[in-house]
């Protein structure tokens, strides 16, 4: 039975973890995996992850079943970060395996409801939303959305697609720090996606990975908020991997917002019916990291200002990329290396320009030229920067 297996293609971004472990090369730059890296190249466990673990050792009784669910307490308290105030009583929720766990249970809960539903992803998207749709044979189209000469959004053509999406469609959109772009929506623009799916009457499916990573933990939050207040039902996939640091522990949460109690609780049944059928129970752990420091003022503050920390090293070197290619090429024709916003930016470079930087540099970034800022640090970015021009980009 096995042997009747077919090889499948292995995920270009982690592949690229191992050619670069390969690489023999002092001085080598690893912009691949969305990991976030300090100036030292090292992803340390957050403060008040750590201190939240203590206390979980310290005080933890059992670690007999939650429920299919996931820990009520978890869930509130994601909700309250994600949401604040906005959508209280409207809220279905189960914590799930990771981010991708959510996106997964996201397009399960759709396919229960509607087999036929098409699902619209920007174009180009995270790999394993494609990955994953094409697995379902989930029917899917795609919308244009980054615009390869500013690389912001193509805005116009974006809501143009939206516009053509037909009532009880899906739309996936990135909430902030769109992953591979950097690109994001204004706020004016989010206001006028929002309008659009009120036309349409089709549901947004938001991916929120990176929530603190862009402007803020508040303010990342906004479009998504703004969407749940004016639309009857909307879908957030969140992952606590980025923000929290707890890429392994595989902590996300699926929430389904609804215009009535009894959709809610339809809503609340089918999420963990299909938890049930996966995995039954939600891994804990993650989740109790992130709820002991959600409900603990201090543990928050602490993880608040380090995620500031983050967001601020990113910006940083953000900026300090496109200055030396401005010093470097005279233009300013970078910028938006500035203005992008996440861990990622798409520099616009061609396969063959990205393979050149590897192999003269020892630079990995993803194929598509996108590159994890976080893998920079202040004595890399003059490296970077010089092989982007000798590259041709
Ligand atoms: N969505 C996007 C856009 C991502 O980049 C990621 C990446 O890590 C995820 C979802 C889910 O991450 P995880 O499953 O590790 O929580
Ligand atoms: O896009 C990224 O790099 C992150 C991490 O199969 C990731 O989202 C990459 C590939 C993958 C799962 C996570």
């Amino acid at each position: 039975m096995l042997g009747n297996l077919k090889p499948q293609a292995a995920d270009k971004i982690l592949s690229l973890m191992a050619d670069f472990k390969a690489d023999t090369r002092q001085g080598k730059i690893d912009l691949g995996v969305g990991v976030y890296k300090d100036p030292n190249g090292l992803t340390p466990v957050m403060r008040a992850v750590k201190a939240a673990e203590q206390r979980i050792w310290e005080n933890q009784a059992t670690k007999a079943y939650t429920s299919l669910a996931g820990d009520p307490e978890y869930r509130d308290a994601m909700q309250q970060m994600v949401l604040g105030d906005t959508a209280s009583g409207r809220v279905a929720s189960v914590a799930t395996v990771g981010g991708t766990g959510a996106i997964r249970q996201a397009l399960e809960l759709v396919r229960l409801a509607n087999p036929d539903t098409v699902i619209h992803v920007s174009d180009p998207t995270w790999p394993n939303h494609l990955s994953i749709l094409n697995f379902m044979g989930q029917a899917h189209e795609m919308y244009p959305y980054f615009d390869n000469d500013t690389r912001g959004v193509a805005f116009e053509a974006m809501l143009d697609a939206l516009g053509r999406a037909k009532k009880g469609d899906v739309v996936l959109l990135h909430g902030c720090c769109h992953n591979p772009t950097g690109a994001n929506p204004t706020a004016a623009q989010w206001d006028e996606i929002a309008g659009v799916l009120e036309k349409t009457g089709a549901i947004p499916l938001i991916d929120l990975a990176y929530q603190g990573f862009g402007d803020g933990i508040e303010a990342d939050a906004q479009p998504t908020r703004m969407i749940a207040e004016r639309l009857p039902e909307v879908l957030i996939a969140a992952s606590c991997s980025k923000n929290f640091g707890i890429y392994r522990e595989r902590t996300g949460i699926l929430m389904a917002l609804s215009d009535s109690d009894k959709t809610r609780d339809l809503a609340q049944g089918a999420m963990a019916y299909l938890n049930r059928q996966n995995y039954s129970f939600p891994p804990d752990h993650g989740a109790r990291i992130v709820s002991t420091i959600l409900t603990d003022a201090e543990l928050k503050a602490d993880w608040q200002q380090e995620v500031e920390e983050i967001r601020q090293t990113l910006l940083s070197l953000r900026e300090q990329l496109a200055q030396e290619l401005r010093d470097l090429t005279g233009t300013d024709r970078f910028d938006f290396i500035a203005r992008h916003r996440g861990m990622f930016s798409r520099l616009g470079a061609t396969p063959e320009q990205v393979a050149a930087m590897r192999q003269m540099a020892g630079i990995y970034m993803v194929g598509d030229s996108r590159l994890n800022i976080a893998g920079l640090n202040r004595d890399s970015v003059p490296v970077l920067a010089r092989a982007i021009v000798e590259a041709g980009v």
